[in-house]
């Protein structure tokens, strides 16, 4: 819903903390479960952050208590394979995967199922000690459907992966960053804060690199190591023809702190 020029939403939160857009996900009676209205409303607020370039970096939060207890199984009770096939909740998973500012994901309590795999889609995770991430669809004769089996497999492992994939047996915070899943464990009064921190230092760097290296990065998940590398390199020659990039080398040379434009 438009009102006055700013986006107000009825199940999630989005507002601007300088260059760090932070949205929370709202609905803690449900424990945030992911209907497809929510899932609507964070793709809109998502693209509007990554249409703005002001916006650095996202913060993508569930507040202190819980992060997503998973998909709305409510809805879920009620549908067919064909109305899961032509319902448009994969395709607002996959406008979330195409933002291309980077996404830090603040973790605290639950993060299940669907909620689980949106923590995965972000660029980094920081989570509280309160922080439980499981794929828990076994237990309701389903099993991930938003990219967990592959998310999960390629960052834990094959085997830490089966376990959490075919028990739903969930994983504590330090569990999660002893098998590279979170970035930081933090206590919960600090985990919004330190992702905004994160987002920040994010926001002193020049743009266009930050979006190229992301897409970088992303690749190496999916393509072959030389194809991969090939790919970095034709990113890089492009950064050559940066301003930013003429300016960060520029100001090394002459010991200042360089001045970003994103051009
Ligand atoms: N969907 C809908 N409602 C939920 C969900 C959910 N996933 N999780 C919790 N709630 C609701 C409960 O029904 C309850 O509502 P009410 O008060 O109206 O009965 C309220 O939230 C509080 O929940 P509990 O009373 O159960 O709270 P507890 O603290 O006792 O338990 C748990 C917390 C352990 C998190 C428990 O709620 C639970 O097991 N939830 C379900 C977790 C789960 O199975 N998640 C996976 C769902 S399937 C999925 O995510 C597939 C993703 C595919 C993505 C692709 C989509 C297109």
């Amino acid at each position: 819903m438009r009102a006055e020029g700013a986006m107000t939403y009825e199940l999630i939160r989005s507002e601007r903390d300088g260059p760090v857009g932070v949205v929370t996900i709202d609905r803690p009676q449900q424990l945030n479960a992911l209907s497809g209205a929510v899932l609507a409303e964070l793709a809109d607020a998502l693209e509007g952050f990554d249409a703005d370039p002001t916006v650095r970096a996202i913060v993508l939060t569930g507040g202190p208590k819980v992060f997503a207890a998973g998909a709305d199984l409510k809805e879920f009770a009620s549908q067919t394979a064909v109305d899961m096939l032509s319902s448009n909740r994969m395709s607002l998973w996959d406008r979330l995967r195409g933002i291309r500012t980077p996404v830090i994901a603040a973790v605290s309590g639950y993060a299940l199922g669907g909620g689980c795999e949106l923590a995965m889609q972000c660029d980094m995770i920081v989570a509280s000690d309160t922080a439980r991430f499981g794929q828990p669809e076994i237990n309701v004769g389903l099993m991930p459907g938003a990219g967990g089996t592959q998310r999960l497999t390629r960052t834990v492992g094959k085997y830490r992966a089966m376990e959490m994939v075919l028990t739903g047996r969930y994983i504590d915070a330090h569990e999660a960053e002893r098998h590279g899943l979170v970035n930081r464990v933090v206590a919960p009064e600090q985990v919004i804060e330190e992702a905004k921190d994160l987002g920040r230092l994010i926001a002193e760097k020049p743009p266009v690199s930050v979006q190229l290296a992301k897409r970088s990065v992303l690749k190496a998940l999916e393509a072959p190591l030389t194809e991969g590398a090939e790919y970095e390199r034709q990113l890089f020659y492009f950064l050559f023809g940066t301003e930013d990039a003429k300016e960060g080398i520029r100001a090394f040379i002459e010991k200042r702190k360089p001045k970003y434009k994103g051009r």
